[in-house]
């Protein structure tokens, strides 16, 4: 398995704003998401895997075994069901939007490489591109 536990800082970000649109995110939280450089510190311990996103105005956590559902609060505030696999050097992490109040599906991507984390995440035919480099 590829290294995939340790500290990330974003460098670029692609499409943000139209993929948080998609997701039905409001303008406030949209403006201080694009602001945002996140840092993402991933660590793993007898399978459970945290995987925490730092930026100014909010943190968040989760916590997931692999292949396991668990409920995430998304940064903004949606409340999704989330599974997260691992194949290789990539991680798949699906989450389903709640359907009674008309919550979309997404699907982030992270590749992990010896330099980078390059997080691809996707809501219908919208694709957003963030890539991160490993700072240890
Ligand atoms: C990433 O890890 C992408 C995370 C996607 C968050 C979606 C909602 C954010 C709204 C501020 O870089």
């Amino acid at each position: 398995m590829a290294k995939i536990v340790g500290k990330y800082k974003m460098e670029s970000s692609e499409n943000f704003d139209e993929f948080m649109k998609a997701l039905g995110v409001g303008l406030v939280m949209r403006k201080m998401g694009n602001a945002a450089t996140p840092t993402v510190e991933i660590t793993e311990e007898d399978g459970t895997y945290s995987m925490k996103t730092i930026t100014t105005f909010k943190t968040t956590e989760i916590k997931f075994k692999l292949g396991e559902e668990f409920e995430e609060t998304t940064a903004d505030g949606r409340n999704v069901k989330s599974t997260i696999t691992i194949e290789g050097n990539k991680m798949t992490h699906k989450q389903t939007g709640d359907k009674k109040k008309e919550e979309k599906d997404s699907v982030i991507t992270r590749e992990f490489t010896d330099t980078e984390l390059i997080a691809e995440c996707k809501v219908d035919d919208i694709v957003c591109k963030r890539v991160y480099k490993r700072l240890d």
